[in-house]
């Protein structure tokens, strides 16, 4: 089989950078996206996203003539889709979220149209169990000229594969290359075209198996990581409770050679590990125990640390008695989702600042080196400063993102200030 033309739908996080790495190997790449501004932005050789390395890539790659981008499919022998897959609005706190697959549905008929016999199409989005077939369904229903895998099994005209997307946002140009991947054809022969078509760039091995084990292969990555980082944060509300140092007893404990315990936090961020958990929850609720309790856990963090905040306030204000609470100054360091990156959405350092904030109690002032200003849908009570400013005009400093900039801080730059410290970088 031959790849002479690869279409990658949707060109976010994972599509765009697919793309230029199909694109950096001279195969000629349609990008589709229903975003004119990503659109017009690639092909004026530019990215809409903040990686690193993706920029010069994209740029050679649609300089070279490679790498073109539309809003509408056009025909190809390969066909990526790396669309979105969120939730759909929760009734209350309580309700467990249903996945909305309303993008792969509309991805999968927009394909649809431009399908041609001995095409392959897979999923790379990160989806519940079922979701490949599914979508090959949908495509099915569109086409009924042409045979698929699940009414034909080997002897289709058309090829479905899942292969899920692993890679670390920051390092994705590297790990893409790197890791390894899990290939889930709906047949053999679909793996194989799909192992095919990877090799093109990937140096990692090609792990073939069935589409739901391969779309529950990328939910339990996620899952599992939920639950090791649950225990941690678990662990360091026990220890504060218990007078214990939580670091200190993390790093004895991970001297035992079987015992590997992950790092505590204000919380759990991002678009993946805090997500993709709900969708084995809301496929499999009454076996999901562990997994929803993690959850659990790592959502309710954040308000922890707010609770933590208003007892160092007490405790300040029992200790300058002069001063009223309307004069306390608490800075907040860091509000991205994890360190040295610009990313703020899903962020637990954000929505801790922001319930700062939103009590009314102090001043908040914000440091996030990475940022020049801060998002409007937060309080405009909120001042963002210099990390020294934030030092000399808080009397509280609470650390929520172990960013580069603030372990380079001594002992000494913090010793006028009462300090709470959710990632370890100052106790
Ligand atoms: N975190 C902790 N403690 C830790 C490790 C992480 O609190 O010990 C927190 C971080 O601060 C952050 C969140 O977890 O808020 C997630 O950060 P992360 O760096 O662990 O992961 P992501 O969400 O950036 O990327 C994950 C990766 N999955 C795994 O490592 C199993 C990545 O390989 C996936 O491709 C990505 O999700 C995805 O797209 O699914």
């Amino acid at each position: 089989m031959s790849f002479d033309t690869i279409s990658i739908i949707g060109l976010g996080y994972i599509g765009l950078p697919t793309a230029a790495m199909f694109a950096s190997k001279e195969k000629k790449v349609i990008g589709v996206d229903i975003n004119q501004h990503a659109v017009n932005t690639i092909n004026a050789g530019g990215i809409h996203i903040v990686e690193p390395e993706l920029d010069l890539i994209v740029k050679k790659a649609v300089d070279e003539g490679f790498l073109r981008a539309t809003t509408s499919p056009e025909p190809a022998d390969a066909f990526l889709i790396a669309v979105p897959t969120p939730f759909l609005p929760i009734e209350d706190q309580d309700s467990i979220p249903e996945p909305d697959l309303s993008y792969i549905k509309s991805a999968a008929k927009a394909v649809a149209k431009v399908l041609k016999k001995g095409d392959l199409v897979i999923l790379e989005s990160t989806s519940p169990v079922g979701a490949t077939e599914q979508m090959s369904a949908w495509l099915a229903e569109e086409r009924s000229d042409l045979s698929f895998p699940q009414t034909h099994g080997e002897d289709a005209d058309i090829r479905i594969a899942h292969c899920p997307e692993r890679v670390l946002p920051g390092h994705v140009v590297s790990e893409l290359v790197e890791n390894d991947r899990v290939i889930g054809g709906l047949t053999n022969k679909c793996s194989l075209a799909a192992i095919e078509l990877y090799q093109i760039f990937v140096k990692g091995d090609c792990a073939v198996t069935n589409a739901r084990t391969a779309e529950m292969a990328k939910l339990s990555e996620n899952s599992c990581r939920d639950v090791q980082i649950a225990f941690a944060n678990e662990l360091s509300i026990i220890c504060d409770k218990l007078d214990i140092n939580v670091w200190e007893l993390i790093s004895l404990a991970n001297r035992h050679p079987r015992i590997n315990i992950l790092q505590p936090g204000p919380g759990v961020g991002g678009h993946c590990i805090a997500v993709d958990p709900w969708f084995i929850i809301s496929e499999t609720p009454s076996e999901s125990t562990l997994i929803h309790a993690a959850r659990k856990v790592n959502d309710s963090k954040p308000n922890w640390v707010v609770e933590k905040v208003k007892s160092t306030i007490t405790d300040f204000l029992s200790a300058n008695p002069t001063k009223a609470i309307g004069e306390v100054t608490v800075a907040c360091f860091g509000l991205s989702f994890k360190a040295n990156i610009d990313d703020l959405r899903e962020s637990p350092a954000l929505e801790i600042t922001n319930s700062l904030a939103s009590l009314e109690i102090c001043k908040i002032l914000a440091v996030e080196p990475n940022i020049t200003e801060l998002p409007s849908f937060i309080s405009n009570s909120i001042e963002l400063v210099s990390t020294s400013q934030a030092i000399n005009e808080s009397d509280i400093c609470v650390l929520l993102v172990d960013h580069c900039e603030f372990e380079q801080l001594s002992e000494g730059d913090l010793k006028n200030n009462f300090i709470i410290d959710t990632k370890g970088v100052w106790v």
